[in-house]
């Protein structure tokens, strides 16, 4: 079923706390894919990084948009622990997960070794494995499109690990909207 964004925001906050696990929403999201059109609104690409589109969030959730230019990736990453799920309305993604096979949290330090991937169009629905939870996801060059994406993240949050395949590090770094509610954030240029 094709819905809008707001059945679909509907939809998520009449799940209840109990039923609001990651299989559950994993298949609600399959079957209430978001019509394109109702979420153009908050679609925003910058030529510098992907851009981070707050559409709802409440204490359990946040459901945002993330644009992608041609060939821009994230950060090699986590979610703070918190529960996510991911589909692709527009263009194509790669997803890569990663395992840390070395790590010393005190010194910084973290030695990752690449997992599965997966390739993410057409609203098929994904969830972070919470076993699994360093990724990063890249719109490759070669798809040779643009590309939006919804994450639902649960709970809320506006930090994260980054680790750096290059040195075998990881720090924590803060997240930042680009937009809230279709509107530009303050001090934003795209
Ligand atoms: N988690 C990243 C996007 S890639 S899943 C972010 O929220 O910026
Ligand atoms: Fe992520």
């Amino acid at each position: 079923m094709m819905v809008s964004v707001e059945k679909l925001v509907e939809g998520l906050r009449s799940i209840s706390d109990k039923e609001f696990t990651c299989d559950n929403v994993y298949q609600f999201l399959g079957e209430n894919q978001v019509e394109v059109g109702t979420i153009s609104r908050y679609f925003f690409w910058s030529e510098r990084c992907y851009t981070r589109n707050l559409i709802y969030k409440d204490a359990r959730f946040e459901l945002m948009a993330i644009c992608w230019e041609k060939g821009q990736v994230s950060r090699v990453h986590n979610h703070s622990e918190q529960k996510c799920w991911m589909t692709v309305p527009v263009g194509k993604l790669r997803g890569q997960n990663f395992r840390a096979v070395e790590i010393d949290e005190e010194k910084g330090f973290c030695r990752l070794e690449e997992t599965d991937r997966f390739d993410l169009s057409e609203c098929l629905a994904a969830k972070v494995e919470l076993e699994e939870p360093i990724h990063q996801v890249l719109n490759l060059p070669e798809f040779d499109e643009r590309a939006v994406s919804l994450h639902i993240y649960s709970k809320p949050y506006d930090k994260c690990l980054s680790y750096c395949r290059d040195t075998d590090t990881f720090k924590e770094v803060p997240l930042f909207y680009t937009s809230i509610g279709g509107k530009l954030c303050d001090g934003i240029t795209l």
